[in-house]
């Protein structure tokens, strides 16, 4: 039996979880959670990276010895670096609106068309690409020597290493799909700096051991899924093939696992992303707004008792009101509410209750949308839809999505993207052995996963649809 620590950092909140691996046993016990607060300065919003690494580093010494540390969080966002190594600012968080018109501009040197055949990756208007040609010609664009990803930078202060890697280099949109190397030169027509980017590294190498000064033992930093996504397919406890993912949190990442990516126009235009996954896999899947519009919403309301407000919405009928939730309208922070009812073209919505039915009724629909799309562009049908991550403990979003799709959910673990990060840490540690199948096995035989039968009638969800796209 062997220990591993896995650094979760999702975009509101970060856990320090334990892990304990061995042949035929998988357990997961969280030592430090901490929220995620951006803060908003001289008109940027910002990640406050340094309370994030306080809260690592108190949930490592929590954890006590172990065998191994992975790190993931969220993807495209990163810390520059100077050429003695110190981090230059704060890292920006990709809701904050800097972004806004950097894709006309890329667009005017690179073609939608052909910086999708190169990259593969969906047109999120946050990717690092466009983070990087918003920032173009800052003093601290200009000062930087190193760029590393968010978990990168996170290893490179535990351990002294810098690199790269691959699932989370892959959402830049600055990897060359073809070689599963940078594209150079795609970043130098950006004029974008090649040299800014680190050796890649692939999921299940050793960066290196922490540094003794920091007082919590010296045990190695593996490279995992460091993409928070990644890791959480590896924590979908699927059998075969033939299944969909929706890990939702404050996203609903929705897709199919492929070996090669779809690179089709039809697919460019549905939106549909091609990351990296572990073991050469694609993830192939669109980004859907999430449980974000309702995070948001009980933020404004003061955060009330959630279980209570989700009973309340059951009993709301269903479909008076549903909105597009991937309208970009709703990315940014604040007013939620009423964004949500302008978008529902009521006048008012009544009560928090008939908000919240709003936003899972209509999460379902994008839900469906989403993995009807993923089969028809990949020609891979689906007979069962996995969903993980925080979302798989709201049971009418779970039921309701059952009912869009028609197909049964299986809701769990809640906690897949720490319980992936710590197989590919067990693997490289070779505590455990086998592929991707083989580490879904484990978690098929070891975590609870509940499932919801489609219930009820097919055509009110074809006609909300219709009423969606009409
Ligand atoms: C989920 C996630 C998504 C990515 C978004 C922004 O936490 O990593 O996969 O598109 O956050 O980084």
């Amino acid at each position: 039996m062997n220990t591993f620590a896995a650094v979760d950092l999702g975009a509101s909140s970060g856990r320090v979880m334990v892990g304990r691996v061995g042949p035929g046993s998988l357990s997961l016990d969280a030592v430090n959670r901490f929220a995620n607060e951006p803060v908003r300065a001289g008109g940027t919003l910002y990640w406050d990276i340094l309370a994030l690494y306080r809260g690592v580093l108190e949930g490592l010494r929590l954890a006590g010895p172990v065998d191994g540390i992975g790190i993931d969080s969220w993807a495209v966002d990163y810390g520059l670096l100077d050429a003695t190594g110190t981090l230059l600012g704060n890292p920006v968080h990709y809701r904050d609106t800097r972004t806004e018109g950097a894709a006309a501009k890329v667009a005017a040197v690179v073609g939608e068309d052909q910086l999708y055949a190169l990259t593969g990756l969906q047109k999120l208007p946050f990717n690092t690409i466009y983070q990087l040609v918003a920032a173009a010609g800052t003093p601290q664009l200009e000062a930087a020597r190193q760029l590393l990803m968010i978990p990168d930078l996170l290893a490179y202060w535990l351990t002294g290493e810098t690199g790269a890697e691959f699932t989370n280099a892959s959402t830049t949109q600055l990897l060359d799909l073809g070689s599963g190397g940078w594209a150079g030169e795609l970043m130098t027509a950006l004029g974008i700096r090649p040299t800014l980017f680190p050796p890649l590294r692939a999921p299940g190498t050793v960066i290196g051991p922490v540094r003794p000064e920091l007082g919590i033992g010296t045990p190695d930093v593996i490279a995992v899924g460091s993409h928070d996504t990644a890791s959480a397919v590896v924590g979908v406890p699927a059998g075969g093939d033939h299944f969909a993912y929706i890990s939702c949190g404050t996203w609903s990442l929705v897709g199919v696992e492929l070996d090669a990516p779809v690179l089709t126009e039809a697919s460019r235009l549905a939106n549909f992303t091609n990351e990296g996954g572990v073991d050469g896999t694609v993830r192939y899947l669109r980004n859907v707004m999430g449980l974000w519009p309702l995070q948001e919403c009980l933020r404004e309301w003061g955060a009330p008792d959630l279980p209570v407000l989700l009973r309340e919405a059951a009993a709301v009928p269903a479909f008076q009101s549903v909105v597009d939730l991937d309208d970009p309208v709703f990315l940014p922070p604040g007013d939620m509410v009423a964004r949500l009812t302008t978008a529902s073209g009521r006048s008012s919505f009544g009560s928090p209750a008939a908000v919240v039915r709003c936003i899972l009724d209509s999460l379902a629909l994008a839900h469906r949308r989403a993995v009807r799309q993923a089969q028809e562009l990949s020609g891979r049908h689906v007979d069962a839809v996995h969903i993980v991550g925080g979302g798989a403990r709201n049971e009418l979003l779970c039921q309701l999505t059952a009912d869009a799709c028609g197909l049964p959910v299986l809701a769990g673990p809640v906690e897949a993207t720490a319980l992936g990060n710590v197989l590919v840490q067990a693997r490289a540690a070779e505590t455990i052995s086998g592929d991707l199948s083989a580490l879904r096995a484990l978690l098929r035989e070891t975590q609870q996963i509940v499932r919801y039968e489609p219930r009820g009638d097919a055509a009110a969800w074809r006609a909300a649809e219709r009423r969606l796209e009409g």
